[in-house]
């Protein structure tokens, strides 16, 4: 029975938490990502983002923002976002071109973000960067979804790729 139990109750956890996919990319007071890739697995249904700045200087010197867009949207995204000010963390307010986004932190500081990757399309340039006025040139990557074909995202990806009504 204690068997049975058990058994049942690491179905319910993996069940629960399989698809999520963490991902930790570091930002630093010189103004840089520490990862220029970041990889997302064909299983993961959604990914949970957590920004880390390694630094110490304080937001409104040295704020860093974790941002994804596609790559042919990421300077338009982050010249909009300017002049949204810190307050938004430089992000224009229902900005459609965002996929995700944290908040601008500080040093020392951790944001989290999570997002579903239905969304993220096959065959298409998705790229991060941070939009605080002067950094996306220096602070930006590539998010890069695994080739293979026959997980959850990749049916997820047919579906998104349906004609629309
Ligand atoms: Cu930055």
């Amino acid at each position: 029975m204690k068997y049975l139990t058990l058994g049942a109750l690491l179905f319910l956890a993996r069940v629960a938490t399989a698809d999520v996919c963490p991902l930790t990319i570091n930002a630093t007071d010189d103004m840089r990502f520490e990862q220029d890739t970041l990889q997302v697995e064909t299983r993961c249904t959604d990914v949970e983002v957590t920004l880390h700045h390694t630094g110490r200087l304080p937001a409104n010197i040295m704020g860093h923002n974790w941002v994804l867009t596609k790559t042919g949207d990421v300077a338009a995204v982050a010249n909009a976002g300017m002049g949204a000010g810190l307050a938004n963390s430089f992000q224009r307010p229902g900005d459609a071109r965002i996929i995700a986004a944290t908040k601008i932190v500080g040093g020392g500081e951790n944001a989290v973000v999570k997002f579903s990757t239905a969304q993220l399309e096959r065959g298409v340039s998705y790229s991060y960067f941070c939009s605080a006025p002067g950094h996306f040139s220096m602070m930006k990557g590539r998010l890069v979804l695994n080739a293979a074909s026959t997980s959850s995202v990749a049916r997820n990806v047919d579906r998104a790729e349906a004609p629309k009504p």
